[in-house]
């Protein structure tokens, strides 16, 4: 169905694999180029003429329409499927849980991830920060803890692209410092996750291959 559209993606990133467990659970295609962030990929001129945001992940489909930031991406792909919920109501919930996941994990355990474990030699100079990170995302995580005492999935008791939304950057959160093991219902929750059709970890979805601006041109 969108395998003309095309998908900008980095490597390693709670973000970024978001739109490809969609595709992978949904079977569909999609063109994928890989940008270097590391490198300072997403600051080029060849990729701002793609997304003057400078950010990754980003869809442009066949008709040259585009779309950024990453829960929006995986709600274009999984519409009309199983992973949009039913109702009006658990439609709306989704969206509650994935501005929940954009505003109180992912910020916190993206950016101390970042600093400690993906590019250490940052820890230094974020130093006060880190503890600013650990805290506000624990409260998050446990928030999201309280919810998943009571429910096996984020809306209406079925998999969907709420929970892809937050297992994204949650399921890296021991990369960040945090005890997963404390909260139990997160860590279960998780495991349901990863027991779900097509599910393949972050190392394998955001595989790196041809990892070079070179193919943005390709
Ligand atoms: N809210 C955006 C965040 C996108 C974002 O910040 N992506 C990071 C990777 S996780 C990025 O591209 N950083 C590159 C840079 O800042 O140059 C989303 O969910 O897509």
């Amino acid at each position: 169905m969108h395998d003309a559209a095309t998908l900008y993606l980095t490597q390693g990133s709670g973000n970024n694999v978001k739109p490809m467990m969609v595709c992978q659970h949904l079977g569909i295609e999609c063109n994928r180029k890989y940008i270097n962030v590391l490198a300072g990929e997403t600051k080029q001129p060849e990729f701002l003429s793609i997304n003057p945001l400078g950010v990754v992940p980003f869809l442009v489909l066949a008709d040259g329409q585009r779309l950024g930031e990453s829960n929006a991406i995986a709600w274009y792909l999984a519409e009309n499927s199983p992973l949009i919920p039913k109702t009006a109501i658990g439609r709306a919930q989704a969206i509650r849980w994935m501005n929940f996941e954009q505003t109180s994990l992912e910020p916190n355990i993206s950016p101390v991830r970042f600093v400690t474990f993906i590019a250490p030699e940052l820890a230094t100079d974020n130093h006060d920060m880190i503890p600013v990170w650990q805290d506000r995302g624990t409260k998050g995580l446990q928030i999201l803890n309280d919810h998943l005492q009571a429910h096996n999935f984020m809306v209406e008791e079925t998999y969907s692209v709420a929970d892809i939304a937050v297992y994204g950057y949650t399921h890296l959160a021991r990369e960040g410092g945090f005890d997963l093991d404390s909260f139990n219902a997160i860590t279960d929750w998780i495991d349901r996750v990863e027991s779900q059709p097509g599910y393949a970890p972050i190392s394998e979805l955001l595989n790196g291959a041809d990892y070079t601006i070179d193919n943005l041109a390709a």
